[in-house]
């Protein structure tokens, strides 16, 4: 194995809206620094990157994948991720643990809604990154156009490096403006500059050359002098422009047809940060600290990706930031306080496992079967122990609910879940006491599917995933009294019991309750317990559709008994009969959750937002606009927004995302309740 210094290590996260060549690109990339011999395609499923069953199947990755790539003495340890927004998890997870991006662009799409938004990850997590125009030879590709929203959109740092030779069917090569050298074809042969191009190369170059020279006061007053600068003086100020996010240079080629990728992977190793030039957070009492990447000093690696798998058990990705880890070794994991045994540890490329002795700061590994370690958790030396800053993953809001098709699924249900939970940070399992449902949240609809059919292949558990059901309660809006008399006369002895019941509403939350008020021995002390248990039993299932009672007071005040019939048995059917009784008069309702619901979308949605909270029975609380983006804030029936993800997607297409939680119980407007009394009762039918 060849040990890589910091300086000889670039970590590289790819990123896209989905489906603009990230997997495919990061193949192309392996395939010509001969990491592999054969360049996989997507469409077959032979992808070094995208190798899961369930990535083959949809043709759409789904995991991040590492996949280093040795290129001229550097190792780019690329790690390419899912575009499609549910999976938005591994993005997260990804972009943590490198010093670069390459932001993937479909010259015939363009800037699209995915790369608005990892554009604005990047931003936040003040990534340096570099852009990619992929599918160039596409019908309707188009390089100038992308180039001009990409300009509009992201500013006019974003800067052509490269101009394609031809386009669509006759795309052949780039022509690289530093050095004003024309290539062809996938072997990347040295060509004439073709003559139709060069009035453009001359004004795109100028432009390159003349923001470059802005980011240093020595070039730009050499460039203001007339003097030419140098490659060597170019290329040093681009690196410094990229690494401060000034200039984001723009490259061209095409994925499948392997064009492109020797002049992109050069690019990778001399513009993209190292290891050692990005800082790591360390979580400290009082106040955080960053610290600089090192090989020496003590190890400090953070968790970023567990994946589960039924036989060989737990597989742990991790990035080393200082110190080195060695395989058969003892870590301590600061973040649980324990210690951990590290068995083998591994280079992973997709689905392949290198064995290593250890790995170095800047570094990336894995080491299978850990046991009390997860992801975001901080393995160091147990002398110097440091948290590092853990990753911040969104918090699931669409709910599915898990129904187990055998009761053989229903045994091997709950490891199973919590072995894909541990594999996905933004997926959570409870169980619904209301419902008595499994409940999975997640992102999206897409992301659960997926979860499903992990669940049958990976643990042989068989599954259906269903809307989960509204946990609606009863109650009464009026207080009554009640009268109940259970009396049987059979052969030999018979069957007493008597009571007499005030029901009162109480406001909403405060549950049911029952009171003994009984006195003068109305109903002998022993046989009170019975009717309470009565009362409480029946309040488990309301009169108009079975749901739980609430918020209901049953304050027991007289009765009668029969010295040789009474039983407890009785009183306790006599106590259900009077409530039920009683609900039946007190003018029952049914009562639906009302969530507070916090929408955040682009303010041009605001409209859109409101008009479909609107049909939603909503009310909306408050706006608080902020950075183009708006808030919006709004109390909606539970019933209403069960879907709410899907929703908003097809109406933001994918720019907006949303919080909920309880808020309190309310009455269903009638119309409503009747549909679903009548529901239940087919459901029970
Ligand atoms: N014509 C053409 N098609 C391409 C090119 N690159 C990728 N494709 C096709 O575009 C589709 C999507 O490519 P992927 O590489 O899976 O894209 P991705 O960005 O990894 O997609 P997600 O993982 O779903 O986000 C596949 O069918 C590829 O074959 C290219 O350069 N030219
Ligand atoms: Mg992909």
């Amino acid at each position: 194995m060849q040990q890589y210094g910091l300086e000889n290590i670039r970590n590289v996260v790819l990123l896209s809206h989905s489906g603009a060549g990230k997997t495919s690109a990061s193949e192309a990339m392996l395939f010509t620094a001969g990491a592999i011999t054969r360049l996989g395609k997507v469409t077959e499923g032979t992808t070094t990157s995208d190798y899961d069953p369930d990535e083959i199947k949809r043709q759409i990755s789904i995991n991040l994948s590492i996949l280093p790539c040795p290129w001229k003495g550097v190792k780019a340890n690329l790690i390419d991720t899912p575009g499609y927004s549910d999976f938005i998890g591994e993005v997260r997870a990804a972009m943590r643990v490198v010093e670069g991006a390459v932001i993937v662009v479909c010259a015939a799409s363009g800037v699209e809604v995915g790369t608005e938004q990892v554009w604005s990850y990047c931003q936040e997590a003040e990534l340096p990154r570099l852009i990619f125009i992929n599918k160039m030879d596409r019908e309707n590709a188009d390089f100038y156009r992308t180039v001009e929203q990409l300009q509009s959109k992201f500013g006019s740092g974003c800067l052509p490096l490269q101009l394609p030779i031809g386009a669509q069917d006759s795309f052949q090569g780039v022509v690289d403006l530093l050095t004003m050298k024309s290539y062809i074809g996938s072997e990347t042969k040295e060509a004439e500059l073709p003559s139709s191009l060069k009035a453009q190369v001359d004004s795109f170059r100028e432009k390159l050359v003349e923001a470059v020279a802005e980011v240093d006061d020595k070039l730009i007053e050499k460039y203001l002098g007339g003097e030419p600068l140098s490659l060597e003086e170019l290329s040093g100020g681009l690196q410094k422009a990229v690494a401060g996010g000034r200039i984001v240079p723009i490259f061209v080629g095409s994925a499948t047809k392997n064009i492109g990728f020797p002049l992109f992977l050069d690019a990778i190793n001399g513009y993209l940060p190292s290891p050692k030039e990005r800082d790591v957070v360390i979580v400290g009492v009082p106040a955080s600290e960053r610290i600089k990447p090192s090989q020496d000093g003590p190890l400090a690696a953070l968790v970023f990706k567990t994946s589960a798998d039924p036989y060989v058990g737990k597989l742990t990705c991790f990035r080393v930031y200082t110190g080195v880890i060695n395989s058969n070794s003892q870590v301590w994991n600061a973040s649980r306080g324990g210690a951990e045994r590290i068995g083998q540890l591994f280079v992973l490329r997709g689905k392949n496992q290198e064995p290593v002795p250890g790995l170095g700061a800047g570094d990336i590994g894995a080491v299978a079967k850990l046991t009390t370690t997860s992801t975001g958790d901080t393995l160091c030396s147990q002398d110097k122990p440091v948290k590092i800053a853990p990753i911040e993953f969104p918090e699931p809001a669409f709910n599915l609910a898990v129904h187990p098709l055998t009761k053989t699924d229903l045994d091997k249900l709950g490891t199973a879940l919590s072995r894909l939970a541990e594999e996905d940070p933004t997926l959570r399992v409870r169980r619904d006491a209301d419902t008595n449902e499994t409940i999975l949240s997640g992102i999206g609809e897409s992301q659960l599917e997926v979860v499903g059919e992990k669940m049958t292949r990976k643990f042989g558990v068989g599954v259906k995933l269903e809307t989960p059901k509204v946990p609606y309660k009863e109650t009464i809006l009026v207080a009554t009294k009640a009268e109940y008399k259970h009396r049987k006369q059979t052969g030999g002895h018979g069957q007493y019991g008597h009571v007499l019941l005030e029901l009162e509403p109480l406001p909403r939350g405060s549950g049911h309750e029952f009171v003994d008020k009984v006195v003068g021995g109305a109903i002998p002390r022993n046989y009170i317990p019975a009717v309470e248990k009565g009362v409480n039993e029946a309040f488990r299932e309301g009169i108009l559709a079975r749901y739980p009672v609430t918020d209901v007071r049953a304050r027991l005040y007289d009765g009668s008994f029969h010295p040789v019939d009474s039983s407890d048995i009785c009183f306790k059917i006599a106590g259900a009969g009077a409530l039920k009784k009683g609900l039946s008069q007190g003018q029952p309702v049914l009562l639906e959750p009302i969530m507070n619901i916090k929408i955040t979308v682009p303010e041009d949605f605001t409209g859109d937002i409101i008009g479909d909270l609107n049909t939603k029975r909503a009310r909306v609380h408050g706006m608080n606009p902020a950075d183009g983006f708006n808030v919006i804030e709004a109390q909606v029936p539970l019933a209403e927004i069960l879907r709410y993800a899907i929703d908003l997607k097809s109406i933001t297409q994918g720019r907006g995302s949303y919080k909920t939680e309880f808020s309190h119980y309310e009455e269903v407007p009638s119309h409503i309740a009747q549909k679903i009394i009548a529901e239940r009762q087919t459901e029970k039918a």
